[in-house]
């Protein structure tokens, strides 16, 4: 096996074509002045010798991460050895039939799979004994030895362990996340409680149907065909140059080509606002609710508000047209008006709050007004905010009140990593597995942000399942948690309170974590699993959908490397020496999975019709050893699997085109939406009841109509008595976490290619830094009242004065002693605060930073990859 890394090291692609071949890498080289990559001796390899495109086989290999690309990507196998990367040449690259192409980090997939730093074993914390109390030594998680053991002795611990644990503690002592291996089999078992975290979609993975939005919003914006018949098209928050990797920016092409203006709403000028070249309107994070007020007042000002759309299709903007639930006399055009709380909602109020001035609000609210064709589309960074439980309704409420819903040209909603700039139907898709859904009976929840902090505390409130549409008022449990499962999440890098996270670690009887590599939650863990990537499995489907366009497959690359396995063959072992039928979870192997996966392959036709994608031959099934019937489909079998993809197609004026909300606004009647009224809910007495009683902000918080809510942190907490325009505070900065281009969240993040590319600064506003003697390349510590980071500063001008850009998911390197993580981790700086829906605010917590007086950090690239040893 040594060789066969030694092998493909010597033939790996050189860094130098690696970095010029990237665009992605270009827009973000553009983009800050401090990116730029370091000179590592000895770690990015070079290679003079790279085999030609032709001189092997091209197969389709996995890209499964959670980054939303989930792009095509393939390697050039020779003598069974991979020795060149690439994307999908299916077909010609246009604007009617996109190519699905990777990122670098797609095609630095080799450093995972054959890294270093592949973890080869099963392993034992030396100290961990099993039987709980003192045995576990719990204190010395993190600093002990690792001992390699046997996959038999390692399932022999857990087998023994989670039956001690279940039957003197129940299923309610034990934490898990879903995963796909030994919580299945835990879920079998009694189950165990969740976590709930708003994560990615932040406070819109409440209970939106309620006003009348998709689930999450995602859905009702326009197919990319339509962007170009905008004048206007305005991005709230997020970066999809960054975080969507692969080529989903081209769908923007068209709209760029034929001039349409674009506009940027958030704290930095990021590399999306400088790909559309748009103007820029800076706001602090988490205030983009007191921004949308005051554009919302101006609109009223201006006389720009299509009175038509909202008496037609919304209730609750003024007293006239009322829900027939309302329990409040009040409305949304009188709280602007500051009629219940003497506050009028000005562009002065507003810029006061967000920061951005009074006349970009203004040109902002003349701008979307009833008049023009203007598309508002929001990311959701801005979401991802402590107290922004109101941005949905506010931003569906000036989306109507400009009349932008249902017609070509206008569109308001959520534009999604893999979704940015385009939506409607699914075109093409794959099948289910024919798997059983195995169901964890109980369900009690820990909300994330709270997660450390209840584990410590012995109790939490369980107020149901983001993105459920369940959700209940306060419910106190006790909790006595014993066992925590790391599988397929990574808690430790990806929840709040990173500090809190140790303490409550080490307090546990039993971790276990399966995993690719040693990351900061395995070396927190008691047992930890070596499992195999994709590359090393039968192949299958990246688990969500890359856009509706395309549906994306990939084939085995290698056997699975030294002693890894899959996570369903780890279950199997567990559930077999636990006395369980494994077959009750997993009644088909992992190949027919995959092969029901493709025979359930489908495409829609120019005439709306669902049709089977793939042709399948008896000599197919005959050669997987599989069972299946023979079908026709319109690719072979072996087509599909080499290009990795199957992508529909488009053109000018095709049947595809969709336009969001179309049928609601040609007949509301016929087509209401999901809310109560069947109308979009500018007061939804859902809404406030539900946030006001959950428990985590104080009762009366939440108007139905939406108001605006200072968070615990954010903006007031950078003043000392919490109130905008006073004495700065002890933390006068907010800070917000870009989703990186090094990795996704915290995986890959060892890898020497991307850790070269892309170093991992902090960045702050030039002014700022010169303000604190603080020098592009210095090292700072960043720090609150939840920790400390260090990190080298990108001094720039893209970020706004005031704001501190933590990029996400470093893997935490914590300094017990010096109370420093020396990663840059951000959910070391997030703390366990939360607020409305129990919401995971990671962009608006306060800090500081300071010019580090210790030694200077080091670049990443220039450490050692981070490899556990047992010689
Ligand atoms: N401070 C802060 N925190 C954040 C964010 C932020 O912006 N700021 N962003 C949040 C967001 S949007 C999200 S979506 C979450 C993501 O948080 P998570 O849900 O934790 O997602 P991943 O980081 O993708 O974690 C997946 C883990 O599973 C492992 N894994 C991958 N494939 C397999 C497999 O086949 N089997 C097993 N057993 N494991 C596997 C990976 O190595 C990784 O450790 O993080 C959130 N956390
Ligand atoms: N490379 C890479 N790509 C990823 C991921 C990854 O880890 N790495 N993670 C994936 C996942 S799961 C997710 S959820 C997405 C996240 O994708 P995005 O939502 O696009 O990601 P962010 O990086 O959080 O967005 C950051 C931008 O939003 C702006 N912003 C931050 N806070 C606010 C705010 O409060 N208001 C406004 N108006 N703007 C704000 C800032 O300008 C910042 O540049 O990325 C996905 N793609
Ligand atoms: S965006 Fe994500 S899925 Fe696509 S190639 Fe990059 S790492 Fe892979
Ligand atoms: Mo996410």
């Amino acid at each position: 096996m040594g060789n066969l890394i030694a092998e493909i090291s010597e033939r790996a692609l050189s860094r130098r074509r690696f970095v010029a071949g990237s665009a992605v890498l270009a827009a973000s080289l553009a983009a800050s002045s401090s990116l730029v990559a370091c000179q590592a001796d000895g770690q990015g390899q070079q290679g003079a010798s790279t085999p030609a495109a032709d001189e092997g086989e091209w197969i389709s290999a996995a890209c499964w991460h959670n980054c939303g690309g989930r792009c095509v990507n393939r390697v050039l196998m020779k003598d069974g050895v991979v020795v060149r990367q690439g994307s999908d040449t299916s077909h010609e690259d246009s604007f009617e039939w996109l190519q699905q192409r990777g990122c670098p980090r797609g095609r630095s997939q080799q450093q995972q799979c054959f890294g270093a730093d592949r973890l080869k074993y099963p392993m034992k914390r030396a100290s961990w004994q099993p039987g709980g109390g003192e045995n576990a030594h719990g204190e010395l998680r993190c600093k002990d030895e690792w001992e390699r053991i046997t996959w038999d002795e390692a399932i022999g611990y857990i087998a023994d362990e989670v039956k001690r644990i279940y039957d003197a503690y129940g299923p309610r002592s034990v934490v898990g996340n879903g995963g796909p291996g030994i919580e299945q089999v835990l879920a079998k078992l009694g189950g165990y409680i969740q976590v709930t975290d708003t994560s990615s979609c932040g406070t819109y993975s409440f209970n939106v149907s309620k006003l009348g939005l998709p689930g999450a919003d995602l859905g009702e914006t326009n197919d990319r065909f339509d962007l170009k018949n905008a004048e206007t098209i305005a991005l709230m928050g997020g970066n999809p140059v960054w975080s969507s990797g692969g080529t989903t920016m081209n769908n923007f092409d068209q709209a760029i080509a034929a001039g349409v203006q674009f506009v940027y709403v958030g704290p930095s000028y990021n590399a999306t606002a400088a790909y559309f070249d748009a103007r820029w309107i800076p706001i602090y994070p988490g205030t983009d609710t007191a921004f949308l007020l005051g554009v919302a007042y101006e609109m009223i000002q201006q006389d720009v508000v299509d009175r038509d759309f909202l008496n037609t299709y919304c209730v609750g903007f003024d007293g006239d047209h009322m829900p027939s639930d309302a329990k409040l006399d009040e409305n949304f055009q009188g709280y602007l008006m500051g009629d219940y709380d003497g506050v009028p909602k000005t562009a002065a109020w507003a810029s006061a709050i967000c920061g951005a001035t009074e006349e970009d609000i203004a040109w902002f609210a003349g701008t979307i007004g009833k008049d023009r064709k203007v598309m508002l589309l929001h990311n959701y960074a801005l979401a991802r905010c402590a107290s922004a439980d109101n941005v949905p309704q506010l931003f569906m409420t000036v989306g109507a009140m400009g009349g932008h819903m249902g017609k070509s040209g206008h569109a308001c909603g959520g534009a999604y990593k893999t979704f940015a700039g385009t939506h409607g139907p699914t075109l093409a898709a794959f099948g289910e597995t024919g798997l059983p859904v195995v169901e964890n009976p109980i369900t009690e929840c820990i909300s994330a942000p709270l997660l450390w902090q209840s584990m410590l505390d012995g109790s939490f409130n369980s107020t149901g399942m983001a993105y459920s549409d369940e959700f209940n008022a306060q419910d106190i449990k006790q909790a006595d948690i014993r066992y925590l499962s790391l599988e397929g999440a990574a808690r430790i890098q990806n929840t709040p309170s990173a500090v809190k996270a140790v303490e409550a670690i080490r307090s546990l009887e039993f971790v276990t974590c399966s995993s690719h590599f040693f990351n900061a939650q395995a070396k927190y863990a008691d047992i930890v699993l070596p499992i195999t990537t994709e590359w090393e499995r039968v192949g299958g489907f990246p688990g969500h959908q890359r856009s509706r366009e395309t549906v994306i497959v990939y084939t085995q690359v290698t056997e699975p490397l030294f002693e890894a396995k899959t996570d369903q063959e780890i279950g199997t072992m567990l559930a077999e020496r636990l006395g369980m039928d494994p077959t009750d979870i997993w009644p088909i192997n992992e190949k027919q999975q995959f092969f029901n996966q493709i025979l359930g392959c489908t495409f829609v036709d120019e005439a709306g019709e669902n049709k089977t994608l793939v042709t399948v031959t008896q000599e197919d099934i005959d050669a997987w050893g599989c069972d299946g019937e023979p079908q026709e489909g319109v690719v072979g079998l072996a087509e599909f699997l080499k290009n990795g993809c199957y992508t529909i197609k488009r053109a000018e004026g095709d049947s595809y085109v969709r336009i969001g909300y179309q049928d609601f606004i040609e007949d509301p009647q016929a087509n209401p939406r999901p809310s109560d009224s069947g109308k979009f809910e500018i007061y939804c007495q859902y809404k406030s009841d539900m946030l006001n009683s959950m428990g985590y902000s104080p009762d009366g918080t939440f108007k139905p109509y939406p108001n605006y809510v200072p968070a615990p942190e954010g903006r007031e907490g950078t003043f000392a008595d919490g109130v905008v325009g006073g004495e700065p505070s002890a933390y006068p900065f907010v800070v917000y976490n870009p989703h990186y281009l090094r990795r996704a969240h915290p995986v890959l993040d060892n890898a020497p290619w991307l850790r070269e590319a892309w170093p991992n600064p902090v960045f702050v506003n030039a002014s700022d830094a010169a303000a604190k003697g603080v020098a592009d390349g210095d090292t700072v510590r960043v720090f609150n009242a939840h920790g400390a980071t260090l990190r080298t500063a990108s001094v720039t001008e893209i970020i706004m004065p005031g704001c501190v850009g933590l990029p996400h998911g470093a893997w935490l390197d914590y300094d017990e002693e010096a109370g420093v993580d020396r990663a840059g981790t951000d959910n070391v700086l997030c703390g366990s605060v939360t607020s409305g829906m129990g919401t995971s605010g990671y962009n608006n917590y306060n800090c500081d930073f300071e010019r580090y007086e210790g030694e200077a950090l080091p670049a990443d690239c220039t450490l050692p990859q981070r490899i556990v040893s047992l010689d």
